[in-house]
């Protein structure tokens, strides 16, 4: 593998900046040169996240021009389009024809779906971490509505399965796209007719029809008008993932602390904490771990993967849940045995696959969320490892947007946004 051991605190410090700044268009952070064009949700709440205590202004640019893409339903979309490099993703606008919707945003193109609503805690870390106290305190001033209409939306339009959580309407959404939990949902899709294709594939992209379900998902909302009662009552794919349900409840905990800096009241969110912690103990806890649920099929996914440990985000989740969390965490099934942490799926899981994108490999932004959760259940130690773990690999590899996790060598593209962001974060 590339080594680059040699690489001390201030120069890595230095390379993340140098990738940043590569990566901005002005207003927003693109995830990576080349295969990602255009403002990527998610990506953009990290890099807000990694910016918070080094430039306050900037990582609330960064929030600001995402949320310029906001629907007039809430609804945060995964990607905000360049104007320039418009088609130069697949699916672009002309896919996703957000300006035929009456709800869209004028002024910029977006895609019709969203990703997990990390935008509360990013604001809060911001607020929290801010060197620049008046433009924090502005910031959370102008953003606290936009997140309230976000998290309105994910409690009306989403709780599609009526037990208090929100539901993913496509893997997209889930920000972990071939992870394995979705493929049982995927399998039992009706066949799919649409034959689109991405331009370039990157080659270690599993070449099989997972792309064209992908399609047909996003196809078939869009032609619906992006109709909350077509997701309710037709769409083929709903699953209660608990990465993105405990990051929507890490934000409703966020947006209690935010509220009276905005003057607004708290006790709404407080409400959503007890809600969502309650449901995603009824609904997706099974066997010592978080599960997703598909709505469609009534059944938990078999597969342990990084997004069974989101609800770890949650500071109220009761102590021996977290306990038997952090067990498997460190287990064999995922720590234990890799070399780096933390493995996206369970090592001993058929479908783990070491150099396939969410199958397998370490995700910096990942690793950055389960620290959070370790840094909140006081658990000093297992932050210690996660973040020494996770700085080990980009000090070995660069900022790229995965790794092997036994080997550390980087997969997928280099100079990747939220790997350098995270660890500016890492590092201070
Ligand atoms: C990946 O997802 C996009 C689709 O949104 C893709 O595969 O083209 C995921 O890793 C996702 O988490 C990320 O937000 C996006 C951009 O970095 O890439």
């Amino acid at each position: 593998m590339e080594s680059r051991a040699a690489v001390d605190d201030a120069a890595l410090g230095r390379e993340a900046w140098a990738v940043l700044d590569a990566n901005w268009t002005g207003s927003a952070t693109v995830p990576a040169p080349g295969l990602y064009p255009h403002q990527w949700n998610w990506d953009s709440t990290f890099v807000a996240i990694g910016l918070a205590r080094w430039d306050t202004r900037r990582a609330g640019t960064e929030l600001i021009s995402l949320l310029a893409g906001q629907w007039g339903t809430g609804m945060v979309p995964h990607i905000v389009f360049h104007p320039v490099h418009a088609e130069g993703y697949f699916p672009g606008p002309s896919v996703w024809r957000s300006r035929d919707h009456p709800a869209s945003p004028h002024a910029v193109c977006t895609s019709g779906l969203t990703q997990p609503p990390l935008h509360a805690l990013a604001l809060w870390w911001i607020w929290r971490h801010a060197a620049d106290r008046d433009t924090a305190v502005a910031l959370v001033r102008r953003l606290y509505p936009m997140l309230v209409a976000q998290h309105d939306y994910l409690a009306t339009s989403r709780d599609l399965g009526g037990g208090g959580l929100a539901a993913i309407v496509h893997p997209w959404e889930s920000g972990m796209d071939d992870s394995p939990a979705w493929d049982a949902s995927l399998e039992a899709l009706p066949p799919v007719r649409h034959a689109y294709r991405r331009s370039e594939e990157p080659a270690d992209r599993r070449p099989d029809s997972r792309h064209d379900r992908y399609m047909a998902l996003a196809l078939g909302y869009r032609d619906s008008g992006y109709d909350p009662a077509y997701l309710r009552d037709e769409h083929p794919f709903a699953v209660e993932d608990p990465m993105f349900n405990g990051i929507w409840l890490a934000s409703c905990q966020a947006l209690t602390e935010l509220a009276p800096v905005a003057g607004a009241d708290a006790g709404p969110y407080r409400e959503a904490v007890e809600r969502i912690r309650s449901a995603l103990l009824e609904r997706l806890w099974d066997d010592g771990v978080f599960r997703a649920r598909d709505l469609r099929e009534g059944r938990l996914s078999p597969v342990c993967t990084i997004g069974c440990f989101g609800p770890m985000l949650d500071q109220g989740m009761p102590g021996e849940r977290v306990a038997e969390l952090v067990r498997v965490l460190e287990s064999a099934r995922f720590m234990g045995a890799a070399g780096y942490p933390v493995p996206s799926c369970e090592i001993r899981a058929q479908q783990f696959d070491r150099s396939c994108y969410w199958r397998g490999p370490s995700w910096v932004n990942a690793n950055w969320l389960l620290r959070r959760a370790a840094a909140v259940h006081d658990l000093p130690a297992l932050a210690r490892v996660l973040g020494a773990g996770t700085l080990r690999l980009v000090r070995q590899a660069g900022f790229r947007e995965c790794f092997d996790p036994f080997d550390g060598s980087g997969r997928g593209s280099r100079d990747f946004s939220w790997s350098a962001a995270l660890t500016l974060d890492l590092l201070a």
